[in-house]
């Protein structure tokens, strides 16, 4: 492989990719599309990129987690997949992501307020992999980081993207001033370091690792997949345990922390059934679930997903179009996340 050594905190190792599929691992392939905002081929400026994304891909709400908190709403624009993707019936294939404001959701039994067309290429596309044909990909993915200006896909790798967002939120046109906008990557060498490894841990058995469980048709990678997560959570229990912590480096809000909300904010809705990771709730980790509705509250984040496309897109498309209802009690969700003291 040409490109650069993999880093296990963005990618998946490819080695025995083929092999380790053949036996029934889920393995995530790697992003083609790696160009920087900030680059002579892009440069950062208000109103210039867009995102597209789906609501229910954990990869997708670390950007639009990123975008709100770092206030550019009003200068990157925003369109939205349908949850559950292309039918069988599709003429061109099934399974891919597809803009489609009409389709309705067999959850709701009516259309999704969040969905839109493709407003960002200028060509009205309906499947996301009609941007990527544009460019001579066979790459179907989301997010999709793209130049309206240039009409070419910046980036389609999340941790890149956030990345980026918050090293150019002020060029991108914020709306929060510096002063008050959230560092994701503070400028701190011993911080940064902390930050990247966290990330690395996280990305291996929990947010990589909940697909790891609940995507693989091996019983022994199951079950590997299955104590991670739990270790792992049980080890980050424990760091918020030890010093009461607001947040996983100290008392501000980082690329870290912005990383694991997706996944957590899934597990007790959606992955506890959906990925097999019915070991434990997040509720069931008081500092745990006092972190998930702390970040929660924080300014767009409640904004910047919806648990209704979460559960259309992960049970509609492989659970018979039967889209579980709970968790009801203690509250459900969600609402629950407005209320710490539930743990
Ligand atoms: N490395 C990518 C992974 C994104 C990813 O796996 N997205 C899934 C949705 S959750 C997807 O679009 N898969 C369909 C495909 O690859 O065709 C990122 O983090 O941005």
């Amino acid at each position: 492989m040409s490109k650069k050594q993999l880093n296990t905190s963005v990618e998946e190792s490819q080695s025995n990719a083929a092999a380790r599929r053949a036996k029934g691992e889920f393995v995530r392939g790697v992003s083609g599309f790696r160009g920087t905002i900030g680059d002579r081929d892009f440069p950062a400026e208000p109103g210039r990129y867009h995102l597209f994304v789906a609501f229910n891909c954990p990869w997708c709400h670390r950007v639009t987690l990123a975008r709100n908190v770092l206030g550019l709403q009003d200068s990157i624009t925003l369109d939205v997949a349908f949850p559950g993707r292309t039918n069988e019936g599709d003429p061109v294939a099934p399974n891919l992501w597809e803009f489609n404001p009409a389709r309705i959701a067999t959850l709701t039994g009516e259309t999704l307020p969040e969905c839109t067309a493709d407003t960002g290429t200028g060509e009205g596309h309906r499947l996301v992999k009609e941007i990527y044909a544009a460019e001579g990909s066979n790459e179907g993915s989301v997010p999709v980081l793209y130049d309206k200006k240039s009409k070419r896909i910046v980036n389609n790798e999340s941790a890149e993207i956030i990345r980026m967002l918050n090293e150019q939120a002020t060029h991108l046109g914020s709306v929060i001033p510096v002063a008050d906008r959230s560092d994701l990557y503070p400028n701190n060498s011993a911080l940064r370091d902390e930050i990247d490894r966290l990330n690395d841990a996280i990305y291996i058995s929990i947010n990589n690792g909940a697909y790891k469980a609940g995507f693989s048709s091996d019983q022994a990678v199951y079950v590997v997949a299955f104590e991670a997560y739990f270790n792992m959570l049980s080890e980050l229990e424990a760091r918020f345990a030890s010093d009461d912590r607001s947040f996983l480096t100290g008392n501000s809000f980082t690329e870290a922390d912005l990383r694991l909300f997706p996944t957590l904010y899934r597990h007790d809705p959606v992955y506890y059934v959906r990925m097999k990771l019915n070991g434990a709730k997040i509720l069931h980790y008081p500092h745990l679930w006092r972190w998930l509705c702390r970040v929660y509250a924080l300014p767009g984040v409640a904004a910047s997903n919806s648990l209704v496309h979460c559960r259309q897109g992960y049970f509609g498309r492989s659970w018979n179009n039967v889209v579980p209802l709970g968790p009801v009690l203690p509250m459900r969700y969600p609402k629950a996340y407005l209320h710490p003291e539930l743990a």
